[in-house]
């Protein structure tokens, strides 16, 4: 089935990146029918006016493949907000990341996060599963960050370890994310913030772009 026409209406709606992988080898049995993963992506830092256009951005998916009688999960966009909630225990299984790196949309890359060539990490991703028979993109199947180690040099919490991601390899540690977390107040680039994002901001494919807001 033609993924163009669904792509096509969810860039009218706002999305930056859409793409479509198959994600049956990352899916636990109870949801294997569901094995086309939607990677949705806009290009803006994560706060709730970004979550909220995640959200439209999947109902309308929802909306299209329902009309034509097929049948979705929507996987929200954070899930540290909603914490204890059913929905978010299906993050150890299917991560936006994964679907991602399924789509073709990125790599993962020495910061942990997914790296698209042309947005970096900066972009905000959110996933749609669908049972409907979606022509699926080729994935992403290596790193390529090269001998590039500025986020690995440069984390305050010395949490990025240096290690390499590949598909063969999904789950090698790539980030302590206790020591991520722990970071104190005054090391972080915005107080406010739970993690400081100069692993995302140091990243020269996300230093090449602007975000939309
Ligand atoms: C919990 C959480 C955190 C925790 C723990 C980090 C973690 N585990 O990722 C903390 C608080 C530390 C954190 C920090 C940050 N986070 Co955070 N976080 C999440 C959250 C809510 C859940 C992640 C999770 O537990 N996933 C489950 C584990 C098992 O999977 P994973 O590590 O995400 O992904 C692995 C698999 O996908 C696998 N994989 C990849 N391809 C394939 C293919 C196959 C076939 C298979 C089997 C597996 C596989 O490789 C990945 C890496 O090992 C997600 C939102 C979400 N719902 O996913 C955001 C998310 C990962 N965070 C995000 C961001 C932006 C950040 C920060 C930059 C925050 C900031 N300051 O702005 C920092 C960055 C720190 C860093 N270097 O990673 C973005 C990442 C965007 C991107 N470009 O990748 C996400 C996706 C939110 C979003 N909706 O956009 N985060
Ligand atoms: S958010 Fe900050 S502390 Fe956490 S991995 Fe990135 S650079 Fe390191
Ligand atoms: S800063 Fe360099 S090593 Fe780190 S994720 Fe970006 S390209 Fe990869």
């Amino acid at each position: 089935m033609d993924a163009a026409p669904l792509k096509e209406h969810l860039k009218q709606e706002g999305a930056t990146l859409v793409g479509v992988g198959d994600v049956t080898i990352a899916l636990a049995h109870d949801i294997i029918h569901l094995n086309r993963g939607i990677a949705l992506a806009v290009n803006r830092g994560l706060g709730r006016e970004t979550i909220e256009m995640l959200m439209k951005l999947q109902k309308a998916a929802e909306a299209w493949l329902k009309e034509q009688g097929f049948r979705t999960l929507l996987i929200p966009p954070d899930s540290d907000r909603i914490k204890g909630k059913y929905i978010t225990k299906l993050y150890k299984f299917v991560s936006h990341k994964t679907v991602a790196t399924c789509s073709g949309l990125g790599w993962i890359g020495k910061n942990g996060l997914i790296i698209n060539k042309q947005y970096g990490s900066k972009l905000s991703w959110a996933t749609v599963l669908t049972d409907a028979p979606l022509e699926a993109d080729s994935p992403v199947t290596e790193s390529q960050c090269g001998d590039c180690d500025l986020c690995v040099k440069h984390c305050p919490s010395g949490a990025v370890t240096g290690n390499i991601w590949s598909r063969g390899e999904p789950l090698k540690s790539i980030v302590n994310y206790e020591k991520c977390r722990s970071l104190k107040k005054e090391r972080r680039l915005f107080e406010e913030k739970p993690n400081c994002g100069l692993c995302v901001t140091i990243c020269p494919y996300s230093r090449q772009v602007r975000s939309g807001k």
